[in-house]
Order: C-alpha cells, then structure tokens, then sequence
C-alpha cells in the first residue's frame, strides 16, 4: 500500500502517476463532497455527500445498473476514478489508469485499490476542470484519442415506437422524415427475434439485407441495435449453449439482471466456441448491411464470474470488444451502450455516457421510493452525462436523444431545451421523433438543431455559454431528499414489490400494452 500522508498536499508540486496495488490518500480533514462515477453507461455519477449513495432497488436489476460488486458497499464508493471537494474549493482526484480499479472515501481517506495486482494510479490537485481535464490526458495516453470519425446525425426507432416496429411501419417513417438531415437510420430493439437470437423477427419478413438496402436508399447509413454480450433465458442461444455464459464458483448461473420480462444472462468473453460466435455475428450484420452499430448491454460481459480463461473481469470484457471490433471492421460506426465507461476506451467511436432519456423529467417511483437514478427519465440521464463530460477526449459521448414533439412527450419545453442543450454539448445529435407526429414548427426546430454547429463554452460546474446563451443545469442535478412519511411505507413496498420477477413480467405485459396503443397512433 501507499499512503500519502496529509503534509503532501501542502506540496509544492502535486500529482503525477505512481504505481500501487492500493493507495491512500490522507486529507486534513472530510471532505466536503465526493465524486461517485458509476460503472456503466447507465450507472450513477454525480457529486455527493462524503458518503455511500442510497443503496438503490430493485436488487434484481443490479447487475444491469451498477456494478453488482459494490453495489452495496457501506463506504463511498467510485468505480476507476474518485474525487473529493476540499473546504478551498480545491478539489483531489484520484483515478485508475488500469482496468480493474475502485475507489472509496472513508472518512479523511481516500482509497484506491486494483482488484489484480498494482497498477498506475493518477493523482492531481487543483480546480475541477484542470483535475478532470489532466486525468483525461493521462486516460488518452494510455487508450488514445476518441475517434477522428465524423459525427453522425443519428434517428433511432426506440423513443417513440420502442419494441413496437415492424418493416412495414420502419418503411413508412423513412418516408415520411423526408430530407430531414439525418445521417443514419437506426433499427432499435424489437426486430430480432430473441434477445439472444439475432435473425429478424415475425415483424420483419423481408430480412434485415432488405431493411439496410431501404435505409440506404434514402441515401444514409443503416444502424442496428444488438445486445450480442447478453441472453434471455428463453432464447435458442442461451438453451443450446448455456455453458457459454457465465457460472460462479458454485456452478450456478450469473444474472445479469431481468429485462424482456425474463432473467438474462451474460456471455463469457473467452469462451472460445461463444468468441466464434460473436464473430460470425458481426460478420452477419455487416453484410446485411449494417454500417452502424449500437451495441448494447454489454456490461453482461464483465461481470463477476468463472470463465473459460482464468482473467481480470474486465480484461475480459475488454478481448470481447476487441473481437467484436475487429469482426465489424474499423470502418463501421460503434456506439457502445450499458458499456462499463474505462474497459470501452480506444474499442469504439461513441459511448452512451448516461441513463435513457425518456419523454418524462423523473419517475417519483424510481427517484424517491426505490432511491434510483439510472432508470429512464430526462433528469438522470442530464445528471449523469454533464458529470461524464471529462471523458471527451477520449470518445464521442452519447448523451441519447432529444425531444422535439409534443406528442408522447410529457417534458415542458424548458425541459426539451435542457436535453437539447446537453446533446449540444456532447456534440452528438439524435432523435426518435416520428415526424408523423410533429407540428411544422417542431420539424423546423429539428432541422435547425440538426444542421446548427454550436459553440459551447463551460461557464460554471452545471453552467454552460451555448451559442451566446446562458444554460444552467444546476436545479436538474440536484438529488432527490430521502423519502419521509408515506413516502418512506411506499418505498418499502415498492423496494418488495419490484424485487418480484412476476410483478416485473406484470410491468412487462403492460409495457407490450403501451406499444399497442403507440402504435395506433401512426
Ligand atoms: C432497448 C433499449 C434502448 C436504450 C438502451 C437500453 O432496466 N434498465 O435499467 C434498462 C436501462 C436501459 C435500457 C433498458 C433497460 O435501455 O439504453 O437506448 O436501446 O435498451 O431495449
């Protein structure tokens, strides 16, 4: 262990790289905020209070939302990089340039610890862009510069007809979105026909080739989304091959969540016969005609659990990327979503950097009675995202869609202002609006956020300048209070009641109900 004793901060110079098993920091006193990064996409990162987050619920979703590790863990806990605000406003990073890293705040001291043996440790001292900014220098040198591809402009089917698409409904929507300046049609979740089994479903007879040549033909980019890392457990894949996914040391499988209304499972990366798989899988995709890929859920490749080669979870996880890079080709446009944020770095172009934004500011059920702030919900994914900014010289960041339409969309227009400036931000662009569904004022205001080239400039930690505009974020970050009264009862039932596989099958029956009645509305 290294421990740095609290005179070193009274230091001339501070930081620089040193090179530990584990490292301990000693600070004159608690800090006053700590800076928690989630592990995944998805995943919280925020700055606190200097101590454990609200461990959040359900438990069965922990695997598809932290790390399932620590997602109990009793002190403050961040995953690679940790920060502490000190009483001078001066703020203490302490970051991973490994894989397989944590950090943890107790008290005056802040930890670090690889899981595998030592690794380089970054340590810097100093305002909080200047920390953040040199760590990210640190990142870029060991996992290179985001990627030099252009940008694209991206319409993706999920946040507005969800798993309720079809060829025929596809076909008419690339109609009507005109000349709209799009740059890649994306076909979301919904087309396979198994989460697991990646041929297209009943909805798509034509086949997946006919899908991209009529995408192509609109004279874009066809997309898709696949999840090929993960399995639900009804699917033909998981029920031929179960010993490709992973198991504990006691022979049981690995969950890794429960989505689709069924469990899921997660893939072991260094399964040969599952390696060759994924191979053909992305081979398949792109000679369909496929030239961008959302891969999803890919945290399912790094969880804990024995594989086939014995490994650091996350080295695992980080070989299943390169593969599936190397089988799609430098050429095709990878975004990686539910993507554990440091073991994605120099594997793909674009990263989703937050929670799904949803047509909803905030779900009181998940923020206040399940104390969740990775579930879908423009709120959290704003939150996330502006505390993941740091990461953009080392990826292009995703921040998810913006909303343009009133239809289907319950935001306040300040609140379709926000996320429209976030994605400004992050400098990517994409929508789901059905163009069926907007006024001619909102189509404008989606051409002209299509086409604007805005200049950003950071004004403050949640304040930016935006093409001369003041935009401030500080209101949508704020953190829900812990629930009281009622609110406490509720959140204990809620905590039981969606714990339940069954009541999630229930939430799921309902959701199919919804695509129904989305789907009338074309
Ligand atoms: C398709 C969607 C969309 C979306 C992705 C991902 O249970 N969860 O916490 C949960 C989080 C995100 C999620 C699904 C479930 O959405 O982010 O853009 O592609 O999958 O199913």
């Amino acid at each position: 262990m290294t421990t740095l004793n609290k005179d070193w901060l009274g230091a001339k110079r501070h930081g620089g790289v040193l090179r530990a098993a584990s490292m301990s920091l000693e600070l004159p006193q608690p800090p006053k905020r700590f800076f928690h990064h989630g592990w995944q996409s998805w995943s919280l990162a925020t700055w606190a209070a200097p101590a454990a987050l609200p461990i959040q619920k359900p438990a069965l979703l922990h695997p598809l939302q932290v790390d399932p590790e620590f997602a109990g863990h009793r002190r403050a806990h961040s995953s690679w990089v940790g920060a502490v605000e000190m009483d001078d406003a001066r703020i203490l990073l302490l970051g991973a340039l490994g894989l397989d890293a944590h950090v943890e705040l107790e008290g005056n001291r802040l930890r670090g610890w690889y899981t595998a043996g030592a690794g380089r440790w970054f340590i810097a001292l100093g305002t909080e862009q200047d920390v953040f900014a040199r760590y990210a220098r640190a990142l870029r040198r060991a996992y290179g510069p985001a990627s030099r591809k252009k940008v694209p402009r991206v319409w993706s089917s999920w946040y507005s007809l969800y798993a309720g698409i079809d060829e025929g409904v596809l076909h008419h929507i690339f109609e009507e979105l005109g000349d709209l300046p799009f740059d890649v049609l994306q076909v979301d979740d919904g087309w396979e026909r198994s989460v697991g089994d990646w041929q297209p479903g009943d909805g798509f007879p034509s086949g997946m080739k006919h899908m991209a040549q009529k995408i192509k033909a609109t004279g874009r980019k066809a997309g898709l989304w696949l999840a090929p890392l993960v399995a639900v457990g009804s699917s033909r894949l998981f029920r031929e091959h179960p010993d490709w996914f992973l198991h504990d040391d006691e022979g049981s499988l690995v969950s890794a969540g429960f989505n689709w209304g069924e469990p899921l499972f997660g893939l072991d990366t260094t399964h040969e016969a599952a390696r060759a798989w994924l191979r053909q899988l992305m081979e398949q995709v792109r000679a369909w005609g496929f030239d961008y890929l959302k891969l999803d859920f890919l945290y399912a490749g790094a969880l804990p659990g024995k594989r086939a080669k014995e490994m650091p979870r996350e080295a695992a996880y980080r070989s299943g990327l390169e593969l599936l890079r190397s089988a799609m080709g430098t050429d095709a446009y990878f975004v990686a979503c539910g993507a554990p944020i440091l073991p994605s770095l120099g594997m793909c172009d674009a990263l989703r950097v937050g929670p799904d934004v949803a047509g909803f500011w905030e779900n009181h059920r998940d923020a206040v009675w399940l104390r969740n702030l990775t579930t879908p919900g423009a709120r959290n994914s704003i939150r996330t995202v502006l505390h993941r900014m740091w990461l953009k010289p080392l990826v292009q960041l995703d921040p998810d869609v913006a909303y343009f339409r009133s239809v289907e969309c319950a935001l306040t227009s300040e609140q379709k202002s926000l996320v429209k400036a976030l994605c400004l931000i992050c400098g990517f662009k994409s929508s789901s609006d059905l163009p069926q569904w907007l006024t001619a004022v909102e189509r404008r205001e989606l051409e002209t956020f299509l086409r604007s080239a805005s200049r950003v400039e950071q004004t403050g930690r949640y304040r930016y300048r935006i093409a001369g505009q003041e935009v401030d974020f500080s209101e949508s970050v704020e953190l829900p209070a812990a629930p009281n009264g009622l609110d406490s009862l509720a959140s204990a039932f809620m905590g039981w009641l969606s714990n339940q596989g069954w009541a999630l099958r229930a939430f799921d029956a309902l959701s199919k109900n919804n695509l129904k009645r989305l789907r009338n509305k074309i």
